[in-house]
C-alpha cells in the first residue's frame, strides 16, 4: 500500500477546493450564499443594490440550484462576488429580488447552513435595542404596542446602514397569525426621508419566532442618531385557562448591524414583559402606577433598592427569558423598601415585578458589573 506523502496530499486538497469552487451555485434569495434566506441576505441585498452584471441563463427566482453567470465587476468584504445578489438572474440588483426571492424563499435552506455572523453586544457598552412596552398591564384582547427603539442619547448608534434583529414570544398567547405584526416608522432616523430603505417583516407564531431587517438602498449611512424605529402591534388571545393572570414575554434573541461598507457593529438586545389581566378577575386598579415605586440605583453594579409608595407583597426578578433569577431579595420597613443583591456574573438586562394586592407592576433593571 502506497503511503501519501505531503505533496501528493497537497494536490488532493487542491483538487477538492478547484471542484467545489466550480460548483457553486446560486440559491435565489441567499445572497450571502451561507445555505438560508433571511434578513441577514436582505442586508447584502442593500449594499449591492442598483448593481449590474451578467445575467444567468435562466431567469427565475425558484428555490433552486442556478448556475452561475460570469463573474461581475464587483465583490462584498471576504471576496463574495455580487452577482449572488441577483436573485432571480435578470442581471440587476433590484426590488424583484427582495420580492421575488428573498421575501418569497425566506427561511428555506440548501446543503449545509454556515451560521450567520450575528453580533449581540454588551448593555451599557453598545448601543441597545431596546422593547419599550406601552403598558405594563393589558387586557385579553387590547390591541398594545411594543416600541423597538435603536441606540439613544446616552449611546447613540455611530453609523447604520442595516440592521437586523430576531425575535422570540410567547406563542401560546397569541391565538391569530395576524395578532402579532411589527410596523416600522416611517420616515424614522434611519432613513428620514423615508425613501431610501426597505424593510422584510416574517413572524411565525406557531413557533414564536420573527425576524425584522430594515435596510438603505442608496449607499449612504445614517447616524449618529439614535429612537424608534418600529413597533411590534399585539393582541393578547382569551386562551389562558385557570389562571387569572399571565406574562407576555418578547426577547430580541440575535442582532446584526452594519454600515455601507458590511462592516458589523454590536448591539445590545432587550427583553421585555407584560402583565396580562383576564377581564373577568377583580384587578384594583392601578394601585401600582410607575411614579409610585422607584428603583435604584439602575443601571446597578453591586445591589438596588425598590421604594414604592404603599407596602408590596412581593418582589420578583426574572432573567432575558423570563425565568425567576437566583437573586437575594430582602424586605424592609413593612414591605415599601426591598433590597436586591445578586451573584457574580449577573451582567444583563432583568425585569423586576413588584406586587401588591392585585396589582403589579414591571420595571426594567440593568446590571453592568458583577456582584461583590
Ligand atoms: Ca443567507
Ligand atoms: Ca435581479
Amino acid at each position: 500500500m502506497k503511503i501519501l506523502n505531503k505533496k501528493m496530499i497537497s494536490l488532493l486538497l487542491g483538487c477538492c477546493i478547484w471542484q467545489t469552487q466550480y460548483a457553486q451555485k446560486v440559491w435565489p434569495g441567499d445572497v450571502n450564499n451561507n445555505g438560508i434566506a433571511n434578513g441577514v441576505d436582505l442586508l447584502y441585498w442593500g449594499v449591492a443594490y442598483g448593481a449590474t452584471g451578467p445575467a444567468r441563463a435562466e431567469t427565475t427566482s425558484d428555490w433552486s440550484e442556478q448556475n452561475i453567470p460570469a463573474p461581475w465587476p464587483q465583490s462584498f468584504p471576504g471576496g463574495l462576488n455580487y452577482l449572488y445578489a441577483d436573485c432571480n438572474g435578470d442581471g440587476i440588483v433590484n426590488n424583484q429580488d427582495e420580492d421575488d426571492a428573498i421575501k418569497d424563499n425566506y427561511n428555506k435552506t440548501h446543503d449545509g447552513i454556515t451560521p450567520d455572523a450575528y453580533l449581540n453586544g454588551v448593555p451599557g457598552q453598545a448601543p441597545g435595542l431596546t422593547l419599550q412596552p406601552q403598558f405594563a398591564e393589558v387586557n385579553v384582547g387590547q390591541e398594545f404596542h411594543i416600541n423597538v427603539l435603536l441606540g439613544d442619547a446616552q449611546i447613540p448608534v455611530q453609523s447604520i446602514y442595516g440592521i437586523t434583529f430576531k425575535v422570540s414570544f410567547d406563542a401560546d398567547l397569541i391565538d391569530d397569525e395576524e395578532h402579532l405584526e411589527f410596523e416600522e416608522t416611517s420616515s424614522s432616523w434611519i432613513d428620514p426621508g423615508g425613501l431610501n430603505s426597505r424593510v422584510l417583516k416574517k413572524r411565525d407564531p406557531d413557533t414564536g419566532k420573527a425576524e425584522v431587517a430594515i435596510t438603505r438602498i442608496d449607499h449612504q449611512n445614517a447616524g449618529p442618531g439614535g429612537g424608534k424605529i418600529g413597533a411590534f402591534s399585539i393582541v393578547i388571545e382569551d386562551i389562558i385557562v385557570g389562571l387569572s393572570r399571565d406574562t407576555f414575554h418578547m426577547q430580541i434573541d440575535s442582532v446584526l448591524l452594519i454600515d455601507k461598507d458590511l462592516n458589523m457593529y454590536p448591539v445590545a438586545p432587550d427583553t421585555a414583559m407584560v402583565i396580562v389581566k383576564k377581564q373577568t378577575s377583580a384587578v384594583s386598579g392601578n394601585l401600582l402606577q410607575s411614579s409610585n415605586v422607584e428603583l435604584f440605583p439602575n443601571p446597578a453594579r453591586q445591589d438596588c433598592t425598590i421604594r414604592a409608595g404603599i407596602p408590596l407583597d412581593g418582589v420578583q426578578v426574572c432573567d432575558a427569558l423570563g425565568r425567576p433569577a437566583n437573586f437575594m431579595i430582602e424586605q424592609e420597613q413593612d414591605g415599601a423598601v426591598w433590597r436586591v443583591r445578586w451573584p457574580k456574573n449577573a451582567r444583563g438586562v432583568y425585569l423586576v415585578r413588584c406586587y401588591a394586592g392585585e396589582a403589579q407592576l414591571v420595571k426594567r433593571l440593568l446590571i453592568l458589573n458583577e456582584g461583590p
